[in-house]
């Protein structure tokens, strides 16, 4: 029986110091382990597949940072390149070599991509790809999908997915009725929804955007012909179609899941890996588009670290590191192993499960099934998912510490942490 009883003391002090520092004692919401109970374990250090925390223990992650991290953590020839870029200086405000490398890099590997911008995170990111769908089209509506998360921009707070779903928040106060007001929700995979909000507000709806693999209601994959079809509806009504890919960009493929699924959408959204764990989203898609974004055409949007020459060279070399050959294979072979091993152990310890993983990305519901939109999930045992997460942690391994999350690998991960993962999953389930 590997020990179940980790040392957690000096975490909870911290935890407990940061709570009278920070609401809820995090930085962001997910982090609180609020779901999943008990409390999170405070990071000393990371590498490779690995987390040390503040007690000494270490763990097999599967948050990645919440997707970053897919060459592992602190990758070695990383953080090489950016000691260099740190003798030049962190921060530049004007126009460097480096945002010209990264935006070929981004333009060459996203079919959609012809022109993009920087942001410092996805929600900028988002929020950007909104005015500019606005002003293209001159219409004002959205429609977004329930259990989808685009960050927490206002018009987005509307049956989002991520920490909004997690501790299971109505739409957040705050948030001004007339922000909300154009944003429809449709259930995910579910076109003919789509197509009725399209006929009830008939040349008013700006666009559609989405999650093409959701990651944010737990791990939900599109149905054969989801994203054709709202490719062919967003025609159909002179509407553009947006693919939020900050979590599946360069993880479903390089090309990201709209090269995965051959769909090409008008405007993308990216995040995370790009930034290689420093902050950097981006928008970008048709040039046509993006040429009306300040100061080539009128949209406003700006920031002081945008493109910075850190996070840009992080990003590079993260790029750089993901076109080697068979990275994506061997992300493929190692996450169907894990995604595969943990239903076919859930089913042989009697519990009832589904799931699934596409590249880089997985998930697990402790459900029936099949899970095809938010509703779905929402009928999974939480609390048991909550009581396999802290046993998976007290056993060494890291999940996201939510239902409502997806998982990610790197290819820092061997079949080895794998193997180990399995059998950590096989002790937990067994006495759930
Ligand atoms: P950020 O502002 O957190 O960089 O990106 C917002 C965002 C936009 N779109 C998608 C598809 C996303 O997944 C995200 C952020 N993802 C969450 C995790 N599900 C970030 C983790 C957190 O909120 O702490």
């Amino acid at each position: 029986m590997v020990n179940t009883t980790i040392k957690t003391t000096k975490s909870q002090e911290v935890f407990a110091a940061a709570q009278n520092l920070m609401p809820g004692g995090v930085s962001s919401p997910v982090r609180a382990f609020k779901s999943v109970g008990g409390q999170p374990i405070v990071f000393d250090r990371v590498k490779g597949a690995y987390i040390w925390d503040v007690d000494g223990n270490q763990y097999i992650d599967y948050v990645g940072t919440w997707g970053p991290a897919i060459c592992g953590h602190a990758h070695p020839e990383v953080i090489a390149a950016l000691h260099e870029a740190l003798e030049k200086g962190t921060s530049f405000g004007a126009p460097s070599t480096l945002e010209n490398v990264l935006a070929e890099m981004v333009i060459d590997a996203v079919p959609s991509i012809e022109m993009v911008r920087f942001v410092n995170s996805g929600t900028e990111a988002c929020m950007g790809v909104l005015r500019l769908m606005r002003a293209f089209t001159n219409r004002e509506k959205i429609i977004k999908f329930e259990g989808c998360y685009h960050g927490h921009a206002d018009a987005f707070l509307v049956k989002a997915g991520s920490g909004v779903a997690t501790l299971g928040l109505p739409d957040s106060p705050g948030v001004p009725k007339l922000a909300t007001s154009t944003t429809l929700t449709a259930p995910y995979n579910d076109l003919e929804s789509v197509k009725a909000l399209f006929e009830e507000n008939r040349d008013e709806i700006a666009g559609v955007i989405l999650e093409p693999v959701v990651g944010n209601a737990g791990f939900i994959a599109p149905d054969a012909g989801f994203l054709e079809g709202l490719r062919e509806l967003t025609h159909e009504y002179g509407a553009l179609l947006v693919f939020d890919e900050v979590m599946t960009g360069f993880r479903i493929a390089y090309g990201g899941a709209q090269e995965k699924f051959g769909v090409t959408p008008d405007l993308t959204t990216l995040g995370k890996v790009i930034g290689g764990g420093l902050p950097v989203g981006a928008y970008g898609g048709r040039r046509d588009i993006m040429s009306m974004v300040a100061p080539a055409g009128p949209v406003y949007q700006a920031g002081t670290l945008s493109g910075n020459p850190l996070a840009m060279t992080a990003g590079i070399k993260t790029l750089e590191l993901l076109q080697k050959p068979g990275t994506y294979d061997y992300l493929e072979r190692i996450t169907k192993k894990l995604a595969d091993g943990l239903l076919q152990i859930a089913k042989e310890t009697g519990h009832v499960a589904c799931g699934g993983q596409i590249s880089a990305m997985f998930g697990l519901f402790f459900t029936s099934g099949p899970v095809n939109n938010y509703e779905d999930a929402k009928k999974s045992d939480t609390a048991k998912f909550g009581r396999f997460h802290r046993g998976m942690l007290e056993r060494g391994v890291y999940l996201a510490p939510s239902q409502f999350e997806a998982g990610f690998t790197s290819f820092a991960h061997t079949e080895e942490d794998i193997e180990q993962t399995l059998a950590v999953a096989r002790d937990v389930m067994s006495s759930l």
